[in-house]
């Protein structure tokens, strides 16, 4: 696997799964296959779930693992053909030369500007990297899709379904800043491989980018999107259109305890991080149907079994 970027890299989505869930079984079974092998993590915006399981799962794998906050690198152009007199010291085609020098495997985390729709949905960024580096390239979180959670949250998912064909709704709550819609796109994209139902339930306004919502039922009303579902996926974005604005805080959109009630004993599911009382209340993450934690122990896994397939090809 050259890139890992969205669903589209990987020719078979349920075996990657089956293949995280089998390295969670047994996390050392490849523990030489990475010697000599480092793993350069670029991190343009802060994490600690994706940085700390992702190096887990290269130590995992027997990799050596650098990690850098780029901001305190040097600024990087990414523009051909500029004339480089301002703030930007190097370019992207210097330093991801340079990166692939150091690494085999590069992982980037970079998020949408929500402000250039043009560049974010294009995912500048990470294609440039792609395109000047030399080893295979992870997203860690790129403009528009995050797709180490997306596999991890379909583990999390095979691990508690109760049925062959779980009913899956992913919600929009509130969230005092605007935010990426990238969780959400990727969330739908992987959903729509796998063997669930998926509807979306949001305000109006807030309908996603038809290159990932398109098929997907949408139902305006929260509570009766609850009704009868298995698990409850919450997440804040921003509009899509107008571009990373916000629209609408309404509390009313809290995922609630009385709300899961509405669910065929339903579970909940965030990727975290999440501002309690905001997007859902106390009630509901300190129950036992949250499966938030599920979730970020997952994202070892997932992270495995895609560096696996980049350093075992
Ligand atoms: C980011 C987002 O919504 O994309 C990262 C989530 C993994 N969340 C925040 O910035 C709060
Ligand atoms: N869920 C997730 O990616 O968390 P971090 O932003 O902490 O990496």
């Amino acid at each position: 696997m050259k890139k890992f970027t969205s669903v589209h890299d990987v020719p078979d989505p349920k075996t990657l799964v089956q293949e995280a869930m089998s390295l969670k079984a047994n996390p050392f079974v490849h523990d030489a296959l990475g010697r000599h092998k480092t793993l350069v993590m670029l991190f343009f915006n802060p994490s600690l779930r994706t940085r700390l399981s992702t190096e887990k799962a290269a130590l995992n794998l027997g990799m050596s693992v650098i990690s850098m906050n780029a901001t305190e690198g040097w600024q990087l152009e990414f523009q051909d053909h500029v004339v480089m007199n301002s703030d930007k010291a190097e370019h992207i085609r210097e330093a991801a030369g340079v990166i692939s020098q150091y690494a085999d495997v590069i992982g980037v985390r970079t998020f949408s500007s929500l402000t250039d729709h043009e560049r974010d949905y294009a995912d500048f960024v990470l294609n440039r990297f792609i395109e000047f580096a030399s080893v295979p390239v992870v997203s860690l979180e790129s403009a528009i899709r995050h797709p180490l959670q997306s596999l991890a949250d379909c583990v999390t998912i095979e691990e508690h379904k109760t049925k062959a064909r779980p009913k899956v709704v992913l919600t929009w709550a509130p969230h005092p800043r605007a935010l990426p819609q990238a969780v959400a796109n990727s969330f739908i994209e992987w959903m729509k491989v796998m063997d669930v139902d998926l509807t979306v339930t949001h305000p109006p306004g807030y309908e996603l980018s038809p290159l990932f919502a398109e098929g997907v039922p949408i139902e305006y009303d929260q509570r009766k999107a609850f009704e009868g579902v298995d698990f409850i996926y919450c997440k804040n974005w921003s509009a899509y259109a107008p571009y990373g604005q916000i629209l609408n805080q309404d509390p009313d959109w809290m995922v609630t305890m009385d709300k899961m009630n509405l669910t065929d004993n339903g579970k909940f599911m965030h990727c975290l991080p999440v501002r309690r009382n905001v997007k859902v209340e106390d009630a509901v993450l300190n129950s036992p149907i949250s499966l938030v934690l599920q979730q970020a122990n997952n994202r070892t896994y997932a992270a495995q079994a895609v560096l696996r397939r980049m350093i075992g090809e």
